[in-house]
């Protein structure tokens, strides 16, 4: 299934803003660097957008996550924000994904937990 190239309703199981820092892109580790980002989960993908108007005005996805093989943790070590949670992939990409209100959170890792899980294991 190939990254869509940009925000398609029609395969969204949800969207909206979450706050975000990459932690290892490319092999490497990167500064913690939060900023808020607007994200749509699909059944195999992560995408995050700049924030909602360039996502609905069919802007390109500034970071592609797959979700096939990936994993997903609560991490509260990782951060001293509350509700942190860790999203790894095959290709060794990893991002911290955080949101205030404890329930939004949940709801979040429990999609993209059932997402992955869905997917073949790699
Ligand atoms: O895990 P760290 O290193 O305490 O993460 C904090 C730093 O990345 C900090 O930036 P500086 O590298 O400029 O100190 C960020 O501003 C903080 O947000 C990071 O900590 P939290 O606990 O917010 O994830």
């Amino acid at each position: 299934q190939p990254p869509p190239t940009c925000l398609d309703e029609s395969v969204t199981l949800k969207q909206g803003v979450m706050n975000r820092s990459k932690l290892i892109e490319g092999g490497k580790r990167l500064r913690k660097n939060w900023s808020n980002c607007y994200l749509a989960v699909t059944h195999y993908y992560l995408l995050f957008f700049k924030d909602m108007k360039s996502a609905q005005s069919g802007a390109k996805p500034e970071i592609t996550i797959d979700l096939t093989g990936a994993m997903i943790s609560w991490s509260p070590e990782k951060s001293s924000r509350k509700n942190c949670f860790q999203v790894s992939t095959v290709a060794g990409q990893q991002v911290l994904l955080q949101e205030e209100c404890a329930l939004t959170c949940k709801e979040w890792f429990d999609l993209i937990k059932n997402a992955i899980q869905r997917l073949p294991m790699v």
